[in-house]
């Protein structure tokens, strides 16, 4: 972890750049909160048989919704349910309604799909112009956007946000590294959007072509869709001389924009809570966490039309946090893992962003690694596959790597092995990536 006096801040977003929903006092959120909320409620139980059968099952209506509180009283919803409602079953206005289509890459078995009104997409873009301005852009700069483009929420989401709100996008999509870097050099964006994996590409391609990433006319890199660390962001930081920061959001619950950083502060997202109610449940019991408690974070969407979300489980695993830059919405911490990427190991529970912390203090090694699980016999074994820097010297690789087991079981708890490899050996990424390897399966 980087501390609080290494970090470099940005500059405060002046009040006169922020807009109505950024200005409101905590009492003016709650209570435009609580009316959303029971709007939602409506809209969802009158509109959508999945939402009235379970409210039903539970005997409980959205009359009974007095308070904020009252919405730990209604079930929750999971990505099993869109799958079981696929593909507009979730929609809660008829599909003529529907302006727009996303789905997530259904890796096993059907994708989820989500849908958006006009009003929806409208919101949407005006919560990714407060999430840029958050991390440090301003209307009338260049945007190049390497978020993915299509059914991902990321690159279509952002681009629409970034142009309705006054910013001039290059629609670059993820891949052609080379092409990405020639277009920095010649169009000269202030902003870079991808994910943190993707953006250590563009660096090393920047590298490649003998250019100083740091000699570029980026000034913001706004990363997310997968989770990162602050020895990544200190990585890019210092590479590109940039700010990094971190926004966060998921396809059911809208896409990019859910939460953002603020760029003065970079301590964590703040959620947009005029649109999105954040929730912690214990991810076992699915009972609700006070703040500060780390657990599952699940959000109900609060002005959402085509598909109102309640209670979503995101399986993301976060703390909610008072707000900093913009005291009146919390804050969630950055997201350390998912419940599914959670790997155990002889008992101990292992997150991949826990590894990449480690990895980052070790000057010897770069920030291109990945874990690889097998099963040799009965027991789960991790090894972790790192690249060295090009200038560490493949002579005290070995030292390196027994070095990094200490402190990996030190800090992590969890007995690894460390392969280094040379540099431009592991795959790299092009947008979201895969950290662990599975070969568990490969063995009989
Ligand atoms: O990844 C939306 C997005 C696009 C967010 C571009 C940010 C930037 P999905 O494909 O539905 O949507 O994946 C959502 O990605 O539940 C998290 O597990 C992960 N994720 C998204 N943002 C972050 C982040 C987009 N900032 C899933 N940190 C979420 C950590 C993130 N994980």
């Amino acid at each position: 972890m980087t501390t609080t006096d290494s970090r470099r801040l940005g500059a405060p977003l002046p009040t006169e750049l922020m807009d109505a929903g950024e200005r409101l006092s905590g009492d003016e959120l709650r209570s435009l909160q609580l009316t959303r909320l029971q709007n939602t409620l409506r809209h969802a139980y009158n509109n959508v048989p999945f939402y009235r059968e379970a409210f039903d099952r539970r005997g409980i209506s959205p009359q009974d919704c007095h308070s904020l509180s009252d919405l730990a009283k209604f079930p929750t919803t999971d990505k099993q349910d869109l799958r079981d409602n696929y593909p507009f079953g979730m929609f809660a206005v008829p599909r003529e309604q529907v302006a727009r289509i996303h789905a997530s890459s259904g890796t096993t078995g059907k994708p989820t799909v989500v849908g958006y009104t006009k009003n929806d997409l409208d919101t949407w873009a005006d919560l990714i112009g407060r999430s840029i301005r958050a991390s440090g852009g301003r209307p009338g700069q260049l945007m190049h956007n390497a978020y993915g483009y299509g059914l991902f929420t990321g690159g279509l989401g952002v681009h629409a946000g970034a142009e309705k709100c006054g910013y001039t996008v290059v629609p670059i999509s993820g891949g052609m590294t080379a092409r990405q870097v020639q277009l920095i050099q010649d169009f000269q964006p202030d902003i870079i959007t991808c994910t943190p994996t993707y953006l250590l590409t563009i660096i090393d391609e920047f590298e490649h072509q003998g250019i100083n990433p740091a000699s570029t006319s980026l000034k913001t890199a706004i990363c997310g869709a997968e989770p990162w660390t602050d020895g990544m962001r200190h990585e890019l930081e210092s590479k590109l001389d940039l700010d990094a920061v971190d926004i966060y959001g998921l396809s059911e619950v809208m896409g990019p924009g859910v939460a953002n950083e603020c760029v003065e502060t970079k301590d964590g997202p703040h959620i947009w809570e005029d649109h999105f109610y954040p929730e912690i449940l214990d991810p076992f019991t699915g009972e609700p966490l006070p703040d500060g408690e780390e657990g599952e974070l699940v959000f109900t969407s609060l002005t959402k039309e085509a598909l109102p979300i309640i209670r979503y489980r995101t399986h993301d695993l976060a703390r909610l946090l008072p707000g900093t830059a913009r005291p009146q919405f919390r804050r969630m911490s950055r997201i350390t893992g998912r419940t599914d990427d959670l790997v155990i190991i002889r008992g101990v529970n292992v997150f991949p962003t826990q590894i990449e912390e480690v990895l980052f203090t070790k000057p010897g090694l770069s920030p291109h690694f990945h874990l690889v699980l097998t099963r040799p016999g009965r027991m789960d074994e991790l090894s972790i596959e790192v690249e060295a820097r090009p200038d560490s010297a493949s002579s005290g690789w070995e030292q390196l790597a027994a070095e990094t087991v200490v402190a990996i079981k030190e800090r992590v708890g969890v007995t690894a092995t460390v392969r280094i490899v040379p540099p431009e050996t592991l795959e790299r990424s092009v947008g979201k990536l895969k950290r662990i390897i599975d070969r568990r399966k490969d063995v009989r």
